[in-house]
């Protein structure tokens, strides 16, 4: 099978909204970004993720779209967008855009028109249905809170949404919406983009006759339900034989639900679907079995080992991975699985990096993730903006589950929001980000961790991140060696090898603020050092706190 591009790329995520602002409305930009494209590319990284940038009326910050062939007024213009793609490619740049085709916003046309009257041309672009019993057609909730069901007065009728009610449901049943949602695609790609993230692709089939779930605690059946419906595949492989294959692109397909089984088709090397997707049975290794992700949680890593060795397994030969800790979704992995103190911030910031990017898959660098940025020390739940952190805790509060001052400290765990305070470009004003008010509060530790003080600096996490990432492009065994888990049932230490031939690595990593007795396997103790977060050689037989080291053996 020969070698496509994006299996040796690392991607850089960027969430528009607080990446950087260039005309002081405190709202990051289209041209914020371009004027940030050497950064990027300084970096290492070689392709670029865009949240949505589509019109939208931001109830969901972009992923409810109102218009897919324009430009969000607070993000600039169209031909601001031309700009960016143009410079992006010329300093050898890939952009890849955010698809939200699950769902459209309720302010779309196609919507308007479609709540209008019951036999409305565009009715059965989305789900229609009576109620049952005197309320909704079944129990799915919104993974945002309450019923995936809201009931329109004009119609006397409930539509499914099952993110937020400005966010209906696309009805991928009808050929009529694969034919605009695939014309609309291949417009973009007309422009010279280089792919699309598809946001929860693995929904878009819904299950015959939309029918009960199992209810959890909250009174609702998971949206997750719709995961992996029954024509799921067949409507990615008729996207990619009238639109992806005709391109030469990196599609990853954003899948809550996936299994490892399913993302042997849906990101199988034959190319017939999806280049590889993002799973999150790694993001659950620290859910609350039954409050799920909005609850405090111990990390676990040995169940975390087994997921990623599971998945880095099963897919070798088969499929792709995606590799990823970040994203404008999750918090902040220093703060999840690292160390907020100012001693270790940085070691276990370097440690998590290169646990992840000594995998087999291609890895994603979320914005600020290249810093070790933090999560916000939040005090209210008034200073939350994220929808989904709100609509869950009102859920949670409302049953008694959650205390208000629990809930505060549930947002500094586990809020999306600690993911969208404003990138730390310097020690100033709202760290560079704006010469206005921040949309949202700036991280006060943005004084002492920020771009520009690392960028100065050899040994920073932004310099180590740039050598995980040229180890990437310089060695096979990185990017296809064969993968084994060492010490699966060690509580703190994650110790993999990669071999490709007579080549190998071994990759320890110390999750923890002890050090931590391990003797290395004596094939590897006259190996050289490939890279390592602390200075000096690591001891034979201990890895010290936060310690990670990659020894190469030829
Ligand atoms: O996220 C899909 C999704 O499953 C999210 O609910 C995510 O798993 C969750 O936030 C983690 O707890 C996508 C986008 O990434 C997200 O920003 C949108 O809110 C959502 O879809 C609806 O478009
Ligand atoms: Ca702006």
């Amino acid at each position: 099978m020969e070698e496509k591009w994006w299996q040796r790329s690392v991607v850089y995520q960027i969430y528009p909204r607080s990446f950087q602002d260039s005309n002081g409305d405190g709202i990051g930009d289209l041209p914020g970004i371009t004027d940030r494209l050497e950064y990027i590319r300084e970096l290492g990284t070689d392709t670029i993720w865009l949240s949505p940038v589509y019109k939208s009326p931001n109830d969901d910050n972009g992923y409810d779209i109102s218009d897919y062939q324009d430009i969000m007024e607070e993000f600039g213009t169209m031909s601001d967008f031309d700009a960016l793609l143009e410079k992006a490619h010329s300093l050898g740049l890939k952009i890849v855009m955010d698809l939200v085709v699950n769902h459209s916003s309720d302010e779309h046309r196609w919507f308007v028109e479609s709540r209008l009257s019951r036999d409305n041309p565009y009715r059965d672009y989305y789900f229609w249905r009576d109620g049952k019993d005197g309320g909704a057609p079944n129990n799915w909730g919104s993974c945002f809170g309450g019923s995936a069901w809201e009931f329109d007065e004009r119609t006397g009728m409930y539509y499914l949404h099952l993110f937020s009610k400005k966010q209906p449901d696309l009805n991928w049943d009808n050929p009529a919406v694969r034919d605009e949602i695939f014309r609309m695609m291949d417009w973009w790609l007309q422009k010279g983009i280089d792919g699309f993230r598809m946001d929860v692709i693995s929904l878009i089939s819904k299950p015959e006759g939309l029918p009960d779930g199992e209810p959890r605690p909250n009174g609702y059946a998971s949206f997750e339900l719709c995961a992996n419906g029954p024509h799921e595949h067949a409507y990615l492989r008729e996207m990619n034989r009238r639109v992806l294959s005709r391109y030469d692109l990196l599609t990853v397909g954003e899948c809550a639900g996936v299994t490892l089984e399913e993302a042997k088709s849906y990101a199988n090397l034959d190319g017939r679907e999806l280049s590889m997707v993002f799973q999150f049975e790694h993001m659950g290794a620290d859910f609350h079995p039954v409050l799920g992700r909005y609850a405090l949680q111990h990390k676990n890593l040995p169940k975390l080992k087994e997921i990623l060795s599971r998945w880095q397994r099963e897919l070798d030969g088969v499929a792709w991975n995606s590799l990823y800790w970040d994203n404008h979704d999750q918090p902040r992995v220093v703060s999840r699985y690292g160390s907020e103190k100012e001693e270790y911030r940085e070691l276990s910031a370097k440690m998590l990096a290169t646990c992840l990017h000594m995998m087999q898959g291609t890895p994603y660098v979320y914005q600020g993730e290249e810093l070790g940025m933090t999560n916000y020390p939040w005090t209210s739940i008034d200073q939350i903006n994220d929808i989904e952190s709100l609509g869950n805790y009102r859920d949670f509060h409302a049953k008694g589950y959650m205390t208000e001052e629990e809930g505060v400290t549930m947002m500094r765990q586990r809020s999306r929001d600690n993911a969208r305070t404003p990138m730390q470009w310097d020690a100033g004003p709202a760290a560079g980000f704006t010469t206005g008010t921040p949309w949202l509060p700036v991280n006060p530790n943005h004084t002492f961790l920020n771009a520009a003080e690392q960028l100065g600096r050899s040994d920073s996490v932004f310099r180590y991140y740039q050598k995980l990432i040229a180890l990437r492009k310089e060695l096979d065994v990185i990017v296809f060696g064969r993968y084994a888990l060492l010490e699966p049932e060690h509580p703190d230490l994650f110790v993999y090898t990669r071999t490709l031939g007579d080549e190998s690595l071994l990759v320890m990593c110390n999750f923890s603020e002890e050090s931590q007795a391990y003797s290395i396997p004596s094939e590897f103790r006259e190996a050289e050092t490939l890279i390592a977060n602390y200075p000096d050689p690591t001891p034979a037989d201990t890895l010290r706190p936060w310690e990670a080291v990659v020894l190469r053996r030829r």
